[in-house]
């Protein structure tokens, strides 16, 4: 009898050690949900959090899980960390945001040999190491609108400088790459682009940089800061040294940060598409690529729900995108109605 009780407790514990490992190697929880990922820059970035934000509940409402992760910094080497454990994780998913172009690639090609779906969102990842890219909204006209932007507030002539992210972010260097090829245009032959600064999307660094700008160049009367964080610490700076007017604030930025700026005048406009659909768009297609309705080759389609169906297109580095839609002006006649949504 003692024994019949000690074979049933063995029998019991190693049910309890074996079914949990048998689920968690197929990809799903405890509850049986499947597990989707995605990696932003870094921690502390609203704009990141409202971009994990509609990921998440994309992903949950198709009754999945999400996996939300960040390093502390933005850096290649610590995104391939937080990649190597969503493999040992076994998640379905892993939807990026990328540090780096093309230092993700081995980790990334590792995830998809383990059967994992890869995609990136907001700043690519080469083709090699995605299925397709989420993209906010076309890279040329964000590029060639800033520099319009600027021209357009300084009046034709003048200094000018960009305050962008990290040197490696693909989605501000391709930006910027369209801006410079806008600047080509003879029509800006009195505006002069003075220097590319990087703030790291650091708020910190983003202020000491505006700072470090405007004390090298002290005829300076634009900067565009084609990052959420830059242009905030921008309108900080300007704000705080009474520079209204003399030096303007353009770039892409969150209406619930920059309010204060467009209103006091610092950034007389900007730009930006909605952050939270950026992600939510990104979830629906990590589903339909993970559950192989769609390779993400050109000409694939899937549904978004709310957002309707989206079509998968050729990008401009050679690999394919999912275009989310054209970018938004915010400006003092909208900005009110806009600075609690986003
Ligand atoms: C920052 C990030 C992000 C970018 C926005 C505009 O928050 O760098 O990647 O898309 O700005």
């Amino acid at each position: 009898m003692k024994k019949m009780v000690l074979y049933t407790l063995m029998l019991l514990l190693v049910a309890a050690i074996l079914i949990p490992a048998t689920l968690f190697a197929a990809g799903v929880q405890e509850g049986g949900k499947e597990r989707h990922a995605f990696v932003f820059k870094n921690t502390g970035n609203p704009y990141g959090e409202k971009q994990m934000d509609g990921f998440r509940i994309g992903i949950e409402e198709q009754g999945y899980e999400a996996i939300l992760r960040a390093p502390d910094l933005p850096t290649a080497e610590a995104q391939i960390q937080i990649v190597e454990q969503l493999i040992s994780q076994n998640v379905k998913s892993i939807t990026i945001t990328g540090n780096d172009y093309d230092a993700l690639e081995p980790v990334l090609k590792n995830a998809r040999k383990a059967g994992i779906a890869v995609l990136s969102a907001d700043s690519a990842v080469n083709p090699a190491s995605r299925s397709t890219h989420i993209n906010q909204a076309d890279s040329e006209m964000i590029g060639r609108t800033l520099i319009q932007a600027a021209y357009d507030m300084v009046g034709g002539a003048g200094e000018i400088a960009i305050l962008s992210a990290t040197s490696q972010a693909s989605n501000q260097n391709l930006w910027i790459e369209w801006m410079k090829k806008e600047l080509t245009d003879p029509k800006y032959k009195d505006i002069k682009l003075v220097r590319v600064a990087y703030g790291d999307d650091l708020r910190d660094k983003s202020v000491a940089e505006t700072e470090a700008l405007l004390r090298s160049y002290p005829k300076l009367k634009c900067i565009i800061a084609p990052t959420t964080v830059g242009i905030a610490a921008a309108g900080k700076v300007i704000t705080d040294k009474n520079l209204i007017g003399k030096v303007k604030i353009t770039g892409l930025g969150l209406p619930s940060e920059m309010a204060e700026y467009i209103e006091n005048g610092a950034c007389p406009y900007m730009f930006l598409w909605n952050p939270i659909d950026v992600g939510y768009l990104a979830a629906y297609a990590a589903t339909a690529v993970s559950s192989k309705k769609i390779t993400g080759a050109v000409g694939d389609t899937f549904d978004a729900n709310r957002l309707g169906t989206y079509k998968v297109v050729k990008a401009s580095d050679g690999g394919t995108e999912v275009l989310l839609g054209p970018p938004f002006k915010f400006e003092p006649s909208n900005i009110a109605e806009w600075k609690t949504v986003y």
